[in-house]
């Protein structure tokens, strides 16, 4: 999972990659841009690492690309070919508004900010669709167009009437197949967005309330807002761990940033957790909400979703009740499920397949 770390020049993007990242090894300075791993921290993980004790641990991690469109820096404002590839290829976005400064700290500013980000990346995405309808009407000419290519077109001159009008990727109704169609665009209409707000030091802690219109207004689009001091946690991420929890409280901050920022993507993207468990190895498998069995057996590997027999599942919660997967099995909570059933956040699953 790719997040792009986007904003203006000076907003705080490198230093909210380096409160992300700190601690976590795998930050890559060779590769343009800067690119972290940073571990999705979730103590349900952390709980069945400590009852297993197992030879591999894989936990949910999150890729952070720093400056992902490269406008900051001396880059200026050029958006270059290669970075909207790079940014295309994400699957979230995080736009980070600086708030920080008197003449920027201001609500009507930070959510005309916002909007004109929002009016950007779909003057971008229409270029690009204007492109290929283009290119499509030399081809249609060509007597090999076919159904696919009719979807396809179909469904991108919907886009652009839509896009257009200023509606929301998603609000756009298409079908099943035109979003197989277009899937390919990687439109960053399409993309998760969670939009931080960099506030000073000195605001952090009302800050929630000062920006809570912005926030409900971008929430009403489905975009995720939320508060930092960009800088402040920077300080915080140098801490002990140990200290790191009461310099917090002490600050008025109730979450660190790096967990905040992570679940507010998972719930932009639509994610949630299983886990397969036992003492070769305890992971965590993120999967879009509502998933079946059979897609997080194919999630796992392709293998195990041709060869579906069925799937154990017991929930986290009663592996936790019971001390184990075993335990809980004893004392029934097991459920032996088929393809269709559909997986729950923390659900611990066993697949049974041959092939
Ligand atoms: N007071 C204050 N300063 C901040 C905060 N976040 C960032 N800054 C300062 O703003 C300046 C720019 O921060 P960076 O993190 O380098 O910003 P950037 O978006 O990576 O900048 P470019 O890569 O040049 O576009 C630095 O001097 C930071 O110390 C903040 O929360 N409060
Ligand atoms: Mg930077």
């Amino acid at each position: 999972m790719k997040v792009g770390i986007i904003g203006k020049p000076g907003s705080g993007k490198s230093t909210l990659f380096h409160t992300l990242t700190r601690g976590h090894e795998q930050v890559s300075h060779t590769k343009e841009p800067v690119h972290g791993v940073v571990v999705v921290p979730d103590p349900r993980f952390d709980y069945l690492v400590e009852l297993y004790h197992p030879k591999k641990v894989t936990p949910g991690t999150i890729d952070f690309v720093d400056d992902v469109a490269r406008i900051g820096g001396e880059h200026g404002r050029e958006f270059s070919d290669e970075a909207m590839g790079e940014l295309r290829a994400t699957d979230a976005m995080a736009l980070i508004i600086n708030a920080f400064e008197p003449e920027t700290a201001d609500p009507a500013a930070v959510r005309t900010e916002a909007v004109s980000f929002l009016e950007e990346i779909a003057l971008r995405d229409l270029m690009l669709i204007e492109n290929r309808l283009e290119r499509m009407a030399k081809q249609s000419r060509s007597p090999q167009s076919g159904q696919a290519l009719q979807i396809e077109k179909g469904a991108l001159e919907k886009l652009k009437k839509s896009l257009e009008a200023g509606e929301r990727f998603a609000d756009i109704s298409l079908d099943e197949s035109e979003k197989r169609a277009v899937a390919g665009f990687q439109l960053l209409t399409a993309k998760p967005l969670v939009v931080a707000v960099n506030v000073a030091e000195g605001e952090v802690a009302e800050a929630d309330e000062k920006y809570s219109q912005a926030r409900s207004y971008l929430d009403g689009l489905g975009i995720a807002a939320f508060c930092l001091s960009a800088d402040l946690e920077r300080q915080v991420a140098e801490l002990d761990e140990a200290d790191q929890a009461d310099f917090l409280v002490e600050l008025g901050i109730t979450e660190p940033v790096r967990d905040k920022l992570i679940r507010a993507i998972y719930s932009s993207c639509h994610l949630v957790t299983f886990f397969t468990v036992g003492e070769k190895e305890v992971h965590a498998w993120p999967i879009p909400r509502a998933s079946t069995a059979l897609e997080a057996a194919d999630s796992i590997h392709s293998d195990l979703a041709r060869g579906f027999i069925r799937a154990e599942v017991i929930s986290y919660g009663d592996v936790h009740a019971h001390g184990g997967w075993d335990e809980a099995k004893a004392a029934g909570r097991m459920r032996l499920v088929g393809k269709e059933h559909v997986i729950e956040d923390g659900d611990c699953l066993y697949i049974r397949f041959k092939v």
